[in-house]
């Protein structure tokens, strides 16, 4: 299970081989600025594991442990992670002190864990300045859960066993909605009670 140890590496797994390439699996690194951040940070570790993927979660803060965080994520690279997903509330630099530090992709899922409700996160999550990319998504745990698609996409581009885990992920998103449709329909379109 995962550990949340600040600054410490937690979740440790082994690196896997890709049946079909026969290369390295790439993992997601999933690095958040506390532990009262997991409960929805989860969302994106839930989604990684829904497609297989492996990956190792960190709390690390921009602001409490800077010197480990930047240590953690130059060393991202070589560890083998393909892409980074970094969640973080307040005044949430982690995201762009992370991508500072690595040409990897880097994911950032603003929280809403203070009086602000995540907006204060969410602008200082998506505006960075030209040069170091930060793909933001929504607040909160869509966005935690969209960051695990969105990085598992991202790794899809080189992996066809991947690709095809997504689209049978769309292809059961869209049956839920036809399913709910026809329940709709077979009750007078009354909401389930
Ligand atoms: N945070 C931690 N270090 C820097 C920042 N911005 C954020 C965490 C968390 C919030 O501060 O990401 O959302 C509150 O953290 P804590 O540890 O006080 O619960």
């Amino acid at each position: 299970m995962m550990r949340r140890k600040e600054g410490g590496l937690g979740h440790r797994s082994r690196t896997t081989k890709s049946p079909a390439s026969g290369r390295a699996r790439l993992k997601v690194w999933v690095a958040m600025g506390s532990d009262s951040d997991l409960p929805i940070m989860q969302e994106a570790v839930r989604m990684l594991e829904e497609f297989g993927i492996t990956a190792e979660v960190d709390v690390t803060s921009a602001h409490r442990t800077p010197e480990v965080t930047a240590r953690l994520a130059r060393a991202a690279e070589k560890n083998g992670f393909g892409a980074i997903i970094v969640g973080a509330g307040h005044a949430a630099h982690l995201a762009g002190v992370v991508a500072a530090h690595t040409i990897l992709p880097v994911i950032g899922v603003p929280l809403p864990s203070s009086a602000l409700q995540g907006l204060d996160a969410l602008l200082a999550t998506v505006q960075m300045p030209g040069g170091v990319p930060v793909a933001t998504v929504a607040i909160g745990r869509s966005g935690a859960q969209n960051a695990g698609i969105l990085a598992a996409q991202i790794l899809a581009t080189g992996d066809a066993g991947l690709r095809r885990r997504l689209h049978d992920y769309k292809a059961g998103l869209a049956a839920k909605v036809i399913a709910r449709n026809r329940a709709l329909k077979r009750a007078g379109n009354r909401p389930a009670s």
